[in-house]
């Protein structure tokens, strides 16, 4: 199991070998998470998401571009689920971290930040987006030996830790 660690801050500055994207299907950027990344990664990543996902993303599936001009080498977009959409499928939060933890193995990453997918525009309670997180990437099978779970706010970083504790 990596070390999990909460982390207060925006992801765009990690200095991890890859940050996870909170992106849509469209792939082509957007608020939040994915606005953030795409303004601090600059147009090299969205040129690559054009070039590797001509058709998008299903929801739950997460995929890799380079990260521009980010710290990390690496942007691994996944697409949470939106519940103000109905997408209720806790399944489906679930294995944004699992596929992501799957393509960071591919690429050999090993210090990974994961921001609170689908916490957001998505509408997921915090609370339950976190324990997802962490309990999702505690219990899968991966070479990534330090993941970042990072909280933008007081509420979301609460979460985080809380979440956290409950693995120990
Ligand atoms: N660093 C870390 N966390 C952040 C940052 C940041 N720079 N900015 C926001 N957060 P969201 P979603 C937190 O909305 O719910 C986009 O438009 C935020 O406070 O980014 O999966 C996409 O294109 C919240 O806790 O992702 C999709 O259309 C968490 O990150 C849609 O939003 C996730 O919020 C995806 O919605």
């Amino acid at each position: 199991m990596p070390s999990i660690t909460p982390v207060r801050g925006d992801i765009t500055q990690q200095d991890v070998d890859a940050v996870v994207d909170a992106a849509n299907n469209g792939m082509r950027g957007g608020g939040g998470v994915d606005g953030a990344i795409h303004r601090a990664g600059g147009r090299a990543v969205l040129d690559d998401c054009i070039q590797r996902f001509p058709g998008g993303l299903a929801t739950g599936d997460a995929g890799w571009t380079t990260a521009g001009q980010l710290p990390a080498r690496w942007v691994i977009h996944t697409v949470g689920p939106d519940l103000r959409a109905g997408e209720h499928d806790p399944g489906l939060l679930e294995a944004c971290y699992r596929r992501s933890l799957e393509v960071a193995d591919e690429l050999g990453a090993r210090a990974v930040a994961f921001p609170l997918v689908s916490a957001g525009a998505y509408g997921w309670p915090l609370r339950e987006a976190a324990l997802t997180a962490a309990y999702t990437v505690a219990i899968t099978r991966t070479d990534v030996t330090d993941v970042r779970l990072v909280a933008f706010d007081d509420d979301a970083w609460e979460s985080m830790r809380f979440a956290v504790m409950c693995l120990t």
